[in-house]
């Protein structure tokens, strides 16, 4: 059964979409747009009982939270080469990713929606700037991991890159200039021909 990925490529969908153009799987878009009213409907909360995207249906496995899909299609398909293998590598992955999620996520978030998503009579830009700030201390440990190494892992690419790569897609405005390791490492990630295949469904939908 073709693997299925249920979600519109400008959302969280754009993870599972990278990771698949990696991998080089054959897979089924359903773009499913994060505001459509049919992802509160019962065929999708069958998917993913938050009623958010993405979504996979992967041979009758279904998953959702975007970076676990990640992590599994890479690790079902160890031959795309975006897993590691040994002891070490799986739980670098698992770091960064858990990393990307806790500690960059929310912080991102806040500072999206206090400058941009939320309408502005609900933005506190003193939560935007208090998440930018934090970020700062952040991204200086991942600007001291890509200082003298690629990506994350010594091996090269892996899903942790494409995960924080992706958490991390406003890093240019997020205070990247400061942190001249950690721009060039996005930079890498995101042109990477899989990244700019993903991107460029944003454009389409
Ligand atoms: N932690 C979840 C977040 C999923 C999520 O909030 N997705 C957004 C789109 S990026 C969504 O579907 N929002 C619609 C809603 O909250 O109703 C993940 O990473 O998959």
């Amino acid at each position: 059964m073709t693997l299925k990925i249920y979600g519109n490529a400008a959302s969280r969908a754009i993870r599972p979409l990278w990771a698949a153009e990696e991998l080089g799987i054959a897979y089924e878009h359903i773009p499913l747009h994060y505001q459509d009213e049919a992802r509160k409907a019962p065929a999708f909360l069958a998917l993913n009982p938050n009623g958010t995207v993405p979504a996979i249906d992967d041979g009758g496995l279904v998953l959702f939270e975007s970076l676990a899909i990640t992590l599994h299609l890479a690790r079902t398909r160890p031959q795309g080469g975006l897993w590691a293998s040994g002891d070490a590598g799986p739980s670098q992955i698992l770091q960064w990713t858990l990393w990307a999620a806790t500690e960059i996520e929310p912080l991102a978030r806040q500072w999206f929606h206090h400058t941009s998503f939320l309408p502005p009579e609900k933005r506190h830009p003193e939560l935007a700037k208090t998440a930018r700030a934090q970020l700062q201390i952040r991204l200086q440990v991942l600007d001291d991991r890509v200082k003298d190494q690629d990506y994350l892992l010594s091996k090269g690419f892996t899903v942790a890159d494409l995960n924080l790569a992706a958490v991390l897609q406003r890093l240019a405005v997020l205070g990247g200039e400061h942190f001249a390791h950690a721009t060039a490492w996005h930079q890498r990630c995101m042109a990477r021909p899989a990244a700019q295949r993903a991107m460029a469904m944003r454009q389409v939908q």
